[in-house]
């Protein structure tokens, strides 16, 4: 999305990728809900539309990314609760949980890092809290809005897209939807493939890319698996951000040989500024996969 291809150097600004255009669109609408028509003075009315294109400007860098957040700390079973219940939009996340990172991502391509705040946990040393108050499986993510909690993340990633403000993340045609629907819940069993693989060969896990690699070749005008960069682009991105350098690192087994599809989607996330806030060191993430899998072999 308009993070893929926008920097806000203005001559970028000309050419964006994404509907960056769907963005302003969107800004233009909030900002008229900000500044609604009333009889003003002409200066009056020129500083609204300073302030209208300020806004759509911060409302667009937001949805980019491009405005960095002060991450902040994450709890642990030492740490206060937050006064859960109070209006407050939260999304419970630990920062190297892949799952919670792909709402995570959803809400900063919508640039809603305003209106929902992240609660990172710590992932081995939750606070009891939020199992008792929060999510009883003690699984994260979790979002607690309008005073209920939800959970599972490819869920999450569809509710925050449909119940809050900024660009669509999904497609409107009919084909796009279909397919989308086919990759999200082919998601989890592409996990597990890749997951299984990792007890054997890495090349176990080839035929699980090549369905990516066919997905990704599907519709031809454009690097995202829906051409628009969407949901199902976020769906995969942490698992593929994990497999990739830890098949090299481990198994010696290079996922972008002989899959250009794959390896220009890689390239192009990359680029993405809002996912690119939720993404780790690919070393720390080798590191966590290597402790966690290579001591089950
Ligand atoms: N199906 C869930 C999986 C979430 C999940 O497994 N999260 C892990 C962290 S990456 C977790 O919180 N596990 C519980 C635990 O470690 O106690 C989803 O898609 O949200």
């Amino acid at each position: 999305m308009a993070s893929l291809k926008v920097s806000y150097s203005s001559s970028s600004l000309s050419t964006p990728s994404f509907p960056f255009s769907q963005l302003l669109s969107f800004s233009k609408k909030v900002t008229l809900i900000r500044f609604p028509n009333a009889i003003v003075s002409p200066p009056k009315l020129k500083l609204q539309a300073l302030g209208k294109t300020r806004a759509t400007l911060h409302f667009a860098k937001k949805a980019a990314g491009i405005v960095k957040e002060v991450l902040p700390p994450a709890l642990d079973s030492t740490s206060e609760p937050p006064p859960f219940f109070d209006g407050t939009t939260r999304l419970y996340i630990s920062y190297t949980c892949p799952y919670a990172q792909r709402v995570w991502i959803t809400r900063n391509c919508k640039g809603l890092q305003g209106q929902i705040k992240l609660v990172p946990l710590h992932r081995q040393n939750r606070p009891d809290w939020y199992r008792e108050k929060i999510n009883p499986t003690n699984k994260v993510p979790s979002l607690e809005h309008k005073n209920e909690v939800k959970g599972e993340s490819l869920d999450l990633i569809k509710y925050i897209d449909n119940h809050f403000e900024g660009p669509s993340l999904f497609p409107d045609d009919p084909a796009k939807k279909e397919f989308a629907e086919v990759l999200l819940s082919y998601a989890d069993t592409f996990n597990e493939a890749v997951f299984s693989s990792f007890k054997v060969d890495g090349s176990e896990a080839g035929a699980a890319f090549d369905y990516i690699e066919s997905a990704l070749s599907k519709f031809e005008d454009g690097p995202f698996f829906l051409c628009q960069f969407s949901l199902v682009d976020i769906a995969y991105a942490p698992f593929i951000e994990r497999f990739q350098p830890f098949l090299l690192d481990v198994k010696k087994y290079d996922i972008t040989e002989d899959r250009p599809k794959l390896a220009a989607w890689i390239e192009e996330m990359d680029k993405n500024e809002a996912y690119k806030q939720t993404r780790r060191e690919p070393k720390e993430l080798v590191e966590i996969y290597k402790k966690r899998f290579l001591a089950q072999l």
